[in-house]
């Protein structure tokens, strides 16, 4: 505010929201699938299903929320043209997977959950999309370079951005600027203190589907990997 000085209060919902996911926040982070990621141990095909759960993910998410963009408690926080990922992901879809890759993909039982809680919320509830919004596009922003560079290295992806495309704000030049942004219009928000208590838990429960589906990437990375040594010579 004054002097490009902002104050935050243990009761603004950034605050409170940073407070309120730190440890669910370490936790995904310690998940196998997400270190051997951070790793440059990525195989394609996980990475590709990666993919997969989130373009369903933010399909629902985007289509929820352009739903209820008139809603007061999240009308300041509609930035389609900034953060919105449901077409960057679909690009990213047809590299992998080819023209025909809407008939390749399927709804995994993580990501059905995680798709129902999301309209389920989006009818209900809509307040509380501000939790997964929150979740997902703040953490693109913090972790999306990072990311980005790993995957580019370790699946030797053209340096162009092929496939690359959702971790690609076009819209935002400053990731930094942009999250002050977004932190200050969710403190702008009209809500009581039951409401954003409210938010707060359903950002643990988005963390928490998010965690579920590395988890479901773990096991089919297991089990590509028994298919492998079960293919292979036997010595002896
Ligand atoms: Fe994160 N995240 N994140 N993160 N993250 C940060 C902030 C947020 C990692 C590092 C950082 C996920 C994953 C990983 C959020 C959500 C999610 C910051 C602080 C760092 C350093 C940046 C800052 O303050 O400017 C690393 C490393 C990750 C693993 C590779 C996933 C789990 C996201 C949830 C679904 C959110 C909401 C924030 C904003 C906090 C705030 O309020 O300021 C990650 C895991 C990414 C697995 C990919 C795969």
């Amino acid at each position: 505010q004054e002097g490009g000085v902002t104050v935050l209060r243990p009761t603004d919902l950034s605050e409170m929201l940073a407070a309120g996911t730190k440890e669910v926040h370490e936790k995904a982070e310690n998940t196998e699938f997400v270190k051997d990621f951070l790793r440059g141990r990525i195989r394609k095909e996980l990475f590709k299903l990666g993919h997969v759960a989130l373009y369903f993910t933010y399909s629902a998410m985007e289509e929820e929320m352009e739903r209820n963009k008139e809603h007061p408690d999240l009308a300041a926080l509609y930035f389609p043209h900034e953060l919105h990922r449901r077409d960057a992901l679909a690009r990213d879809l047809q590299y992998f997977y080819g023209e025909d890759w809407q008939d390749q993909i399927s709804l995994s039982p993580a990501t059905q959950r995680y798709v129902e809680r999301i309209q389920q919320i989006g009818r209900d509830q809509p307040a509380l999309l501000v939790a997964h919004a929150y979740t997902r596009y703040m953490g693109d922003l913090s972790g999306g370079q990072v990311l980005r560079k790993v995957a580019q290295r370790a699946m030797k992806l053209p340096p162009t951005g092929e496939g690359l495309n959702f971790y690609q704000f076009d819209g935002i030049h400053s990731a930094k600027a942009f999250k002050q942004l977004y932190r200050s219009r969710m403190n702008e928000l009209e809500l009581d203190s039951h409401t954003k208590q409210k938010i707060v838990e359903e950002a643990v429960l988005a963390f928490q589907f998010n965690m579920e589906i590395f988890g479901e990437l773990e096991k089919v990375g297991k089990s590509l990997q028994d298919d492998v040594l079960d293919a292979a010579p036997v010595h002896g």
